[in-house]
C-alpha cells in the first residue's frame, strides 16, 4: 500500500485500503483482469478490437431498437454506439432553449445496458440545425451555439466516451465551409471546443469530417493544419474522426494509413467514425481495418449502421451484415484483421489488483468532524465487467440519502462514463457524485490508460 498523502490513501495493491474524507468508505472486490491470450481469436468485432485496446462500434437508429433481429446483432458485435440522428442539434433542441433528450437517452440507455460505450454526435454543425437556428446569425447564433453545447453536454456529463464537437466544417479544397456558424467568425470552432472542455472535462473532444482520408487531398490538409494550430495554441482537442464513407464513388486511398498516423502524430486519437464501403468490398474493409490496427493511436472503428437495409446508402449494400442479418464476407475480413492485431500494439499486462479485498480498517482522519445533522455514509465498491482497456466499478452507497462521493482515479487513468448519478468534474481524474433521485447504486467506467490501480473514494453526508 502506498503511503498517505494529504490525508488521503490510495489503492495500490490487493491488500490496499482506501480512506479519505469525512465518512466511512468500504471497498470490496478488486478489478478482475481478463486479458485474452495472444493467440485467442475473438468471435465478435467488439471483442476482437478490444484485444488491442480498441473498440468496434456502429451507428444505432432509435427507430430500430424494437427490431430484435437488429438489436441481437448490435448487442453481440459492437462495444461503441453512435446515435445516428438522435443527439444532433435538431433532435436535442427543437425549439430554442427547450431541450429534449428522450430519443438520445433511449439509445444511450440501450448501449450501456449492453456493455457498450457511447460517442456523442454532434454539437455544432451546419447540417440538421433546427429551423430556429438556421435563420440565425452573428452573435445571436454564436451565443445559441455556446448554450447548446453547454446544455447538451451537461445532460450527458460523465456518460460519453467521445463527443463530435464540430462536424464537417471544411470545403474540399481545405478552406472553411461557408455556413451561418462560419459567418459568426473564424474562431467559432475553437470557441466550440473551449466551451465543450469546460462543460465536461471527462469526455474526449473530437473534430469529425468526411473526405479527409487521402493524405494529399486539400481538405485533409486543411483539417490537419487546424488541429496542428489548436495543439500549438492549447485549444482543447483530443481526437479526429475520419468518417470514412467509401461509398458514392470514393474508395480507400493507398495512403490512408499515412493520413491516420499523421493526425496521430499531432497528439490526438484518431477514429474511423462512419465507415461504409460500396458493395462491402472485402479488400477495402481489410485495408481500412489494417490501417487502423497499424497506428497505435487509432482508437477504434465505427460502421455507419448494422445491416445493409439500415444504411443511409442501402442501395450500395455497404455494411457488414446483409438485410437478413447474415454476416457478409467483409465481416470475416474485418474480424480477421482485428484478430491479427497490428505491429504497434502491445499485449496488456495487468498491473492492478486481481484479488478480493474486504473490510476497510483505517481510522477516520483526526480532522473529521460530524457534519451538521449528523449524517454519515458508506460507499462500497465492487468490480464490474473488465476489458483490456477499461473496467466498470459498481458503487453502492448506504447511510445518509444526501451523500456526496468523491472518486479520484490515478493518472493517466480517466473516468470515461458514469451511470445513475449527478456528476460534476473538477478534472477528468476527479468525479464528484451525488444522488440523481434514482437510488443509491451507480457506476463508473474507467479507462485504464495502462494504470489499473484502484481509485480513491470518500463519502460525505450532509
Ligand atoms: O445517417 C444519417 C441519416 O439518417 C440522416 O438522414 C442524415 C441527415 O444529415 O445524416 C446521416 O448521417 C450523417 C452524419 O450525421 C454525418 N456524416 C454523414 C452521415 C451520412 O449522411
Amino acid at each position: 500500500m502506498a503511503g498517505s498523502s494529504s490525508g488521503r490513501r490510495w489503492w495500490r495493491s490487493p491488500a490496499g485500503r482506501v480512506f479519505a474524507g469525512v465518512a466511512t468508505v468500504a471497498a470490496t472486490a478488486a478489478v478482475l483482469v481478463t486479458a485474452p491470450g495472444a493467440d485467442a481469436a475473438a468471435g465478435t468485432l467488439g471483442a476482437a478490437a478490444a484485444q488491442s485496446g480498441r473498440y468496434f462500434g456502429t451507428a444505432i437508429a432509435g427507430g430500430r431498437l424494437g427490431d430484435s433481429a437488429y438489436t441481437t446483432i448490435a448487442a453481440r458485435e459492437f462495444n461503441m454506439v453512435t446515435a445516428e440522428n438522435e443527439m444532433k442539434i435538431d433532435a436535442t433542441e427543437p425549439n430554442q432553449n427547450q431541450f429534449t433528450f428522450s430519443a438520445g437517452d433511449q439509445i444511450y440507455n440501450w448501449a450501456v445496458s449492453h456493455g457498450s460505450r457511447v460517442r456523442g454526435h454532434t454539437l455544432a454543425w451546419h447540417g440538421q440545425q433546427p429551423g430556429w437556428m438556421q435563420s440565425m446569425n452573428g452573435s445571436t447564433l454564436r451565443n445559441a451555439m455556446i448554450n447548446h453545447i453547454q446544455k447538451v453536454m451537461a445532460h450527458y456529463q460523465g456518460k460519453l466516451a467521445y463527443w463530435d464537437v464540430v462536424n464537417e466544417a471544411f470545403n474540399e479544397d481545405g478552406s472553411r465551409r461557408q455556413s451561418n456558424l462560419q459567418g459568426t467568425g473564424n474562431d467559432w470552432i475553437e470557441v466550440a471546443f473551449r466551451t465543450a472542455r469546460a462543460a465536461d472535462p471527462s469526455v474526449k473532444l473530437c473534430y469529425n469530417d468526411y473526405n479527409i482520408d487521402n493524405w494529399s487531398y486539400g481538405k485533409t490538409q486543411g483539417v490537419y493544419r487546424m488541429i496542428q494550430d489548436f495543439k500549438s495554441r492549447g485549444v482543447p482537442i483530443d481526437c479526429v474522426g475520419l468518417q470514412a464513407h467509401f461509398t458514392g464513388g470514393s474508395s480507400v486511398p493507398g495512403n490512408f494509413q499515412t493520413t491516420i498516423s499523421s493526425f496521430a502524430a499531432l497528439g490526438v486519437d484518431v477514429a474511423l467514425t462512419e465507415v461504409d464501403v460500396t458493395n462491402a468490398s472485402t479488400s477495402q474493409y481489410t485495408a481500412l481495418t489494417q490501417a487502423c490496427m497499424n497506428v497505435a493511436r487509432c482508437a477504434g472503428i465505427t460502421v455507419w449502421g448494422v445491416r445493409d437495409s439500415d444504411s443511409w446508402r442501402s442501395s450500395e449494400s455497404p455494411l457488414l451484415f446483409d438485410g437478413g442479418g447474415n454476416k457478409k464476407a467483409a465481416y470475416n475480413s474485418v474480424l480477421n484483421a482485428l484478430n491479427a492485431g497490428g505491429p504497434t500494439t502491445t499485449p496488456t499486462t495487468p498491473t492492478g489488483p486481481t484479488t478480493t479485498t474486504t473490510t476497510p480498517i483505517t481510522t477516520p482522519p483526526t480532522t473529521t468532524t460530524t457534519p451538521p445533522g449528523g449524517g454519515s455514509c458508506t460507499a462500497t465498491l465492487s468490480a464490474g465487467q473488465s476489458w483490456s482497456d477499461r473496467y466498470n466499478l459498481n458503487v453502492s452507497v448506504s447511510g445518509s440519502s444526501t451523500w456526496t462521493v468523491t472518486m479520484t482515479v490515478p493518472s493517466p487513468a480517466r473516468i470515461s462514463a458514469t451511470w445513475n448519478i449527478n456528476a460534476t468534474w473538477p478534472s477528468s481524474q476527479v468525479l464528484i457524485a451525488k444522488p440523481n433521485g434514482n437510488g443509491d447504486n451507480w457506476g463508473v467506467t474507467i479507462m485504464t490508460n495502462g494504470n489499473r490501480n484502484w481509485p480513491s473514494v470518500s463519502c460525505s453526508a450532509s
